[in-house]
């Protein structure tokens, strides 16, 4: 499959790990919107939210996410994003959660 995050994943795109496991990677966003911005991929290739149905996968996948922020130093709280189809503004098809933090977020989001 042709796919960007399945290949970080893998190893076949060499990308730092800020955090990984068996089933789950993260990386730093090529683009951070946040001084922390970081990526929370499953291994296994999911579309989005909308595909996911493995629930022990998602579970982890969020335990991850909030592994990560402690990890970033993020005590002063940080937001978690799961951008899903177009109308979500997810531009890759690849189940991801942002990791963001380390200035205060604004409400509405964009
Ligand atoms: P989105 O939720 O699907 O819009 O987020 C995709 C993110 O993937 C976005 O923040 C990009 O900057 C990021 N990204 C990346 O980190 N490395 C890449 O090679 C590509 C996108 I393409």
């Amino acid at each position: 499959m042709d796919c960007l995050f399945c290949k970080i994943a893998s190893g076949t795109i060499p990308v730092k790990p800020l955090y990984e496991d068996e089933t789950v990677f993260a990386f730093a966003d090529i683009h951070p919107q946040a001084p922390v911005h970081v990526l929370v991929i499953p291994k296994v290739h999911v579309q989005s939210m909308a595909q996911a149905g493995d629930e022990a996968m998602l579970g982890h996948l969020m335990a991850s996410a909030a592994r990560v922020a402690r990890e970033q130093g993020l005590e002063n709280g940080y937001r978690l994003v799961l951008n899903t189809g177009d109308d979500g503004g997810q531009t890759v098809n690849h189940l991801h959660v942002h990791v963001l933090g380390g200035r205060h977020m604004t409400w509405p989001p964009g």
